[in-house]
């Protein structure tokens, strides 16, 4: 058995189309497995009413290459899914990817065969690829979670999952509808789903905090001058920790007089978006400062929803940040619509799902379909899918079923030749994704060529070395409030799942730093051979 490749990666979203681009640029042999019928990924698959990035779409894009920069056009200020799904697909045509990707297929299987330090990958096609390299690129929010409500199944009508929507999308139009769900996916679908159906029900388990997009067409003059200094924003951009080009006012919020602390979120807020977290510097390492923020949100949810009962019920009372923030168009005006019902699900799980709708809170209610925005197994349910085995056959679900551990979030101990890209240990879903993505890949493909002009066969974590990255990726989680609440970060949204806090949060500078001097030093915490 010979490897006739030398890669296959595992996904076509952006994290799969670049690094089949770089490894091709660099003489590699590749093949990408999809299993849609299509590039995107994410963008892919998430086609729910109002789907959009809460990234800003000039930040939100590759930079590997400044003729692409130049050449793309994005229209507003918060891309819209049909708009980036556009955009891997000029990508995909610009540089000639779908000749090495394969469709509507799925890996099933990888095995690593020590004999001849390759892996074995199966697909649900029947093949038995053999590639030096395995690398996985399938999205840290892409294995949709769906509850197990009881009766979920009895629903007569159809059950739509925000994570899988169909392709030729929904009409609402004089339906009743149900949602399960609030949030990022529920807090942009849930205004258009009312703008469109007869009546709407929307079933809350945690109320959530949420920033307005106050999304508009880009500027031309906005967009000539981003265009002129790309190069200085991605730069700047790569020095603070989530990766975004955004103000980050350096003061504590609790040192701050209440007069000024007051102005600085108002203007976060009238400017919109993610930034409302970069006000103060402490939001999430102080309970007191992130209490202030946390209060400035829940006077603006009281000032909006007209029906008190409702706006309590909508009023979040946890840390603000500590589930990941939303961003909206007119999320909580929408409890103001007549056509719109709240049900506080808080301390009463949903009953059951009846063939009409859903028994909650010993109420029956009726709706034609049902939404499911219940949102992902993150970080690792992807990857757990696929049957992945090491060295000795272990597998990885075996290695990871007290949690993940990883070295760098990109390579795993006994797991020789496999690569994670954005894998649990690394910053990923803390910051822009893109520039996460492409300084993973970057980083693969400099590695796989770094062993081929050595010579050597064979890349692996050595085990204290992942050990020491895991102590680090747990002790720095400890330090922020981000690790203390129910949140996917933690897993807690799937029952059973280890609870650990997956991403890496000491930021994108420190990690890049990191993983410049494990190069420096000779790919330092690995074995080669
Ligand atoms: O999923 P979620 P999502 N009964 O896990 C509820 C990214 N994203 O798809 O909070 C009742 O956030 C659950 O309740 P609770 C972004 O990183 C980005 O919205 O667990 N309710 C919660 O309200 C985001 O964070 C963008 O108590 C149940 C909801 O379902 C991530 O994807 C857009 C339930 C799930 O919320 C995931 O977002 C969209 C049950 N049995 C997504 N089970 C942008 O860039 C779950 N819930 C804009």
């Amino acid at each position: 058995m010979t490897a006739n490749l030398d890669a296959v990666i595992i996904g076509a979203g952006f994290a799969g189309m670049y690094m089949l681009h770089r490894l091709r640029g660099k003489g590699f042999s590749a093949r990408v497995i999809e299993a849609g019928k299509g590039v995107g990924g994410t963008w892919y698959w998430n086609r729910y009413p109002g789907a959009r990035c809460d990234v800003e779409s000039v930040q939100y894009s590759y930079q590997f290459s400044p003729e692409l920069e130049q050449e793309w056009e994005w229209t507003e200020r918060y891309a819209t899914q049909p708009e980036i799904l556009k955009y891997a697909n000029h990508v995909a045509d610009r540089y000639d990817l779908r000749r090495d990707i394969q469709f509507e297929t799925r890996v099933t299987r990888a095995e690593f065969v020590e004999t001849n330090n390759s892996w074995v990958v199966e697909t649900d096609k029947g093949q038995r690829i053999v590639a030096r390299f395995v690398i996985t690129a399938m999205g840290c929010l892409s294995s949709p979670n769906t509850p197990k409500i009881p009766g979920l199944a009895d629903f007569a009508g159809p059950t739509y999952h925000t994570g899988n929507w169909p392709h030729e999308g929904v009409d609402f139009t004089g339906k009743t509808v149900g949602v399960i769900g609030t949030g990022s996916s529920a807090i942009q679908s849930i205004p258009i789903i009312a703008q469109q159906a007869r009546h709407l029900t929307v079933f809350q388990r945690t109320a959530n905090y949420t920033i307005p997009a106050h999304n508009r067409p880009l500027d031309p003059d906005h967009v000539r001058e981003v265009k002129a200094n790309y190069r200085e924003m991605r730069k700047r951009a790569k020095t603070l920790p989530a990766g975004i080009d955004l103000r980050i006012n350096n003061v504590s919020a609790i040192e701050t007089p209440e007069e000024e602390r007051r102005r600085q979120y108002q203007e976060r807020w009238d400017y919109g978006g993610l930034g409302f977290m970069a006000s103060f510097n402490d939001l999430l390492l102080n309970d007191e400062s992130n209490e202030t923020a946390a209060e400035f949100v829940r006077e603006k949810v009281r000032e909006i929803v007209k029906d008190p009962r409702t706006a309590e019920i909508l009023t979040p009372t946890n840390i603000i940040g500590c589930k990941r923030l939303c961003v909206d168009s007119g999320y909580w005006e929408t409890f103001n619509r007549p056509n719109v019902t709240l049900v506080d699900i808080r301390d009463e799980p949903i009953e059951r799902i009846t063939p009409t709708g859903a028994r909650a809170r010993g109420q029956d209610y009726t709706f034609d379909c049902l939404v499911l925005a219940t949102g992902f197994d993150a970080m690792t349910g992807a990857l757990l899918k696929v049957d992945i085995r090491g060295r000795g056959g272990i597998s990885l679900q075996e290695t990871w079923s007290e949690g993940p551990k990883t070295y760098l979030g990109l390579t795993v101990v006994g797991f020789p030749n496999l690569f994670t890209i954005t894998g649990p240990g690394s910053p990923s879903v803390l910051t822009n994704m893109l520039p996460s993505i492409e300084q993973h890949v970057d980083w693969i493909a400099e590695c796989m060529e770094a062993l081929r002009t050595k010579g050597v066969a064979v890349i692996e974590p050595e085990p204290e070395a992942q050990e020491a990255w895991n102590v680090h990726v747990g002790s720095v989680a400890n330090i922020t409030l981000r690790s203390t609440c129910s949140s996917w970060y933690v897993g807690a949204n799937i029952p059973g799942k280890p609870r650990v806090f997956m991403p890496y949060i000491g930021g994108l500078p420190a990690y890049i730093e990191r993983c410049e001097a494990v190069v420096a030093g000779g790919y330092e915490g690995f074995s080669l051979t």
